[in-house]
């Protein structure tokens, strides 16, 4: 998967949503060698297990898989359930660190934790849900990294129900913050003409 070198770099300060929240597109940040070793290595070492979550006090299993990392088995709860994160790979390490890097200029972070999502095709999704779990503070910071097949992402406004919709791709980096999880729910939409694997990995900070 080689991006196009042509795709114009979308400019970081620019935010994607019209209002109440901030998200910032940082593009293809990894070359197409280096996007796809760490898409080869995620998708064979993590222990990938189908995510768990409680509806109407019944635990089900999603057909998306899921991995928590992150450092001293911090604890994440979300659908009902409390997951501890496993100690963090290498190449989770070296992503995070360059992550970290290029975002530095507008949200300085230092994250702790990263949930990552596996969708084997386009028949796996995720519902719409915001990331305003107590353990993720007020206004929390949310670098999301793709892998694999590109998706579409969209935003939609608690309120006024407005959308917003963009791609994700192979390499490309994107990071919510300020009160967009106060007012946005975003979800993974679904699609039967996509046949390939996606992995994303969203890094988070855990408020301890
Ligand atoms: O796969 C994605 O890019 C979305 C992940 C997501 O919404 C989440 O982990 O909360």
């Amino acid at each position: 998967m080689t991006p196009d070198l042509f795709t114009p770099i979308p400019a970081p300060e620019h935010n994607l949503l019209p209002a109440d929240g901030i998200v910032n597109d940082y593009g293809v940040i990894f070359s197409g060698n280096k996007a796809d070793r760490y898409f080869h290595i995620l998708m064979n070492d993590i222990p990938w297990q189908h995510d768990e979550v409680v509806l109407y006090g019944k635990r089900i299993h999603t057909a998306r898989r899921v991995a928590w990392y992150g450092e001293r088995s911090l604890a994440y709860t979300y659908s009902g359930i409390t997951r501890l994160a496993l100690p963090w790979h290498p190449v989770l390490s070296e992503i995070k660190d360059a992550v970290e890097r290029h975002i530095a200029a507008y949200t300085p972070t230092q994250f702790n934790s990263c949930l990552l999502n596996l969708y084997t095709d386009g028949n796996e999704g995720m519902a719409w849900h915001s990331d305003d779990e107590r353990e993720l503070g007020q206004c929390p910071i949310i670098a999301s990294v793709s892998f694999g097949a590109s998706r579409k992402f969209v935003f939609k406004h608690k309120q006024t129900q407005e959308k917003t919709a963009m791609m994700l791709t192979h390499g490309q980096l994107l990071v919510m913050h300020g009160e967009t999880q106060r007012h946005w729910l975003h979800a993974i939409m679904k699609s039967t003409k996509i046949h390939e694997p996606r992995v994303s990995l969203t890094f988070r900070t855990i408020i301890e």
